[in-house]
């Protein structure tokens, strides 16, 4: 796809002698997958070890590039999602998550990616199986660095202000842009201080957490700013309540608004898309890169 700077390459290191390639613009897609009771988009479908497994398999079938396993939900609270989700104590969410993960690893080649931000519950999951860390509080935990470092994997630090619980109803940014960019290199180098391989880092500018609608559309409009921090991008707009704002569309009803937004993104330089509906979204970005590029498989 095309993109105004020059396009980027980065071969991502992963666990067991692995890489993933990620070509900037012509964005991987990393397929939500909930084990929890209470995520905004999906939450309570796939809680069952056997249901999210079933649902894991689907996304790759689909064309997933890698799946995003999460045991605690972490829909912000504040503002549109009412309280926020419930935290989720260390044994919890290890019992949502590895029965998934240890069924799924032997079925699947697909890097598999945990969504934590937990430590302990970081270094579990990595010691069966996981390939990388996609962490929302973007290393909080103070073990978090640690163990990424030592897994030698990659990790996703994800821009959020706050606490979860509270961050819709304390919103304070004068230029999203600016302060969020800010955000995501000292996020950078604060990983980088903690021993983790800069080429190890992927950096995702957190739509919706701590941000109101607006400032959702102004850091996607801001794509391409953002890929220019020279670390992959990676935007997660799927089923997101400012799609909603805009559409007045319910959660179940966003997947149009979902394309616009990965297309948008996908066209400015985003390295991954974190999505819930693979299947409709590589479709469009396909016919996306066909018309681009003239080119019919
Ligand atoms: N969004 C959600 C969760 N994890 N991780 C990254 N890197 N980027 C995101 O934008 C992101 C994320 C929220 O979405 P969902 O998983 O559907 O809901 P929940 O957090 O309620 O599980």
């Amino acid at each position: 796809m095309h993109v105004e700077s020059a396009i980027r390459e980065t071969a991502l290191r992963l666990p067991r002698d692995r890489e993933l390639r990620l070509v900037e613009g012509n964005p991987r897609l990393l397929g939500v997958v909930n084990v929890t009771p209470d995520s905004f988009s999906d939450g309570g479908r796939y809680l069952s070890p056997d249901r999210a497994v079933e649902r894991a398999l689907r996304l790759a079938e689909e064309g997933a590039d890698l799946l995003d396993l999460g045991a605690e939900s972490t829909r912000p609270g504040g503002g549109v999602y009412g309280d926020g989700a419930t935290a989720v104590p260390v044994d919890e969410e290890l019992a949502r998550l590895l029965p998934v993960l240890e069924r799924l690893r032997p079925l699947l080649s697909l890097p598999i990616s945990v969504d934590t931000r937990k430590a302990a519950v970081a270094r579990a999951a990595l010691a069966a199986g996981a390939d990388l860390i996609n962490d929302v509080s973007a290393l909080a935990d103070p073990g978090m660095a640690t163990v990424v470092r030592e897994a030698g994997c990659p990790v996703i630090l994800m821009h959020s202000r706050g606490e979860l619980g509270t961050m819709q109803s304390k919103i304070a940014f004068r230029d999203v842009v600016a302060e969020v960019r800010a955000e995501l290199e000292e996020m950078r180098r604060r990983a980088v201080r903690a021993g983790i391989d800069e080429r190890a880092i992927l950096l995702d500018p957190g739509l919706g957490f701590g941000k109101t609608a607006a400032q959702n559309l102004d850091l996607l409009r801001a794509t391409d700013e953002l890929v220019a921090l020279g670390a992959p991008l990676v935007v997660g707009a799927s089923r997101k309540s400012f799609l909603g704002a805009v559409t007045g569309a319910a959660v179940e009803d966003r997947l149009p608004g979902s394309l616009a937004a990965a297309g948008w993104a996908a066209r400015r330089g985003a390295a991954v898309l974190r999505v819930h509906d693979v299947a409709a979204t590589r479709q469009f970005l396909s016919v996306e890169t066909a018309i681009e590029e003239r080119e019919v498989q």
